[in-house]
């Protein structure tokens, strides 16, 4: 026996992504519907072997569904994932609407999938920022052997974590570099991103930080520990898919590099790729499609007491979303919504 499930936001890139992954994962499924906005109704969306004709969101009655996994902004999330929710249905989210509500868990399964049980106050989970997902994978293990003080990352973040519109503004303003009369000026970025990087994500916050620097440090806190101490510089830069991370960590504990090694290597969702010579770490086009968060460049900083440096490099739709969601949805099924 299997459950219901919806997906919301289903012709976008991470629903899309969250369909294949279900499909890939055998999740037990009974019945699945694709969900979007009315101009996207009838759309056809792949699901394993089948397809899966949009039905209209604005329309559609979740009562009797178990789970819905949204992929929608946070304006229409606000309209629609309390109609779901109080239908009985569990709201698995995508946008940081719910993410700093404190009556809502912010999960990452590897680091904090016990939080699942407490959806059951608003009947809502929310899933963290690509950025913070795949660092705090990497971090946890280290904190559980060696306790954090404080992380500084510098992210060099893909653009296809600011929808299709920025995929096709990378790859129209590349090629109109080198044909003249076809220039293409920035429109989602607010600089070319064609051979270049934009030190801006998000909307900038009165202490001149970011919206997506200040997510990575709150989000953080939330998933792991509030006493972490987490400062971020995040770069938008000309990479289709994959997020990439430099981490410098400050432990209390000394931790010797051999060792963080060894208990990386053994930690859930993690593949270290690490050797020290040409080619012996993992870039972000090695990443795309593939559900570990890679290490590589793990070393000591000996700058400080007890410090550590690595390069982190996650699929941003996968393990920074979609995949994500799903193992959500995966330990919502194991602990509290058993089945059969
Ligand atoms: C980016 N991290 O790469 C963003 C995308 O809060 O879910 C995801 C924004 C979010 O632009």
């Amino acid at each position: 026996m299997g459950y219901k499930i919806a997906v919301v936001g289903a012709t976008g890139n991470v629903g899309r992504e969250m369909l294949n992954i279900l499909a890939e994962r055998e999740f037990p499924v009974d019945e699945i519907v694709a969900l979007a906005s009315r101009r996207s109704m009838g759309t056809e969306v792949s699901f394993g072997d089948t397809t899966l004709k949009c039905k209209d969101l604005d329309q559609f009655d979740f009562t009797g569904w178990d789970i819905a996994l949204f992929a929608i902004g946070s304006d229409a999330t606000k309209q629609y994932a309390p109609i779901a929710a109080k239908a009985g249905c569990v709201v698995i989210d995508n946008s940081s609407l719910y993410r700093y509500d404190p009556d809502v868990p912010l999960v990452v399964p590897e680091v904090n999938a016990e939080a699942v049980d407490g959806y059951t106050k608003k009947n809502i989970i929310a899933n963290p920022n690509c950025s913070t997902a795949q660092m705090v994978v990497a971090l946890k293990p280290l904190h559980d052997r060696a306790r954090i003080k404080r992380v500084v990352v510098s992210t060099y973040q893909s653009v296809s974590g600011s929808g299709k519109e920025a995929i096709d503004e990378l790859w129209n303003q590349t090629k109109g570099l080198y044909v003249p009369g076809q220039e293409v000026a920035p429109s989602v970025y607010p600089k070319q991103i064609a051979f270049n990087v934009i030190p801006h994500i998000d909307v900038f916050m009165e202490d001149g930080s970011t919206k997506e620097e200040w997510k990575m440090v709150a989000e953080t806190k939330k998933i792991m520990d509030p006493s972490i101490k987490l400062t971020a510089t995040c770069v938008r830069v000309p990479v289709f898919v994959g997020h990439s991370e430099s981490i410098n960590i400050e432990f209390e504990d000394f931790l010797d590099e051999e060792e963080a090694r060894d208990i990386l290597r053994e930690s859930p969702g993690i593949l270290v790729i690490d050797k020290r010579e040409p080619g012996g770490y993992i870039t972000p086009v090695e990443c795309v499609g593939e559900y570990a968060t890679y290490i590589s460049r793990i070393r000591q900083d000996s700058t400080i007491e007890n410090g550590l440096n690595l390069w982190c490099v996650s699929d941003n739709l996968r393990k920074g979303a979609a995949l994500n969601a799903v193992q959500i949805a995966e330990v919502l099924g194991n602990r509290c919504l058993k089945k059969g």
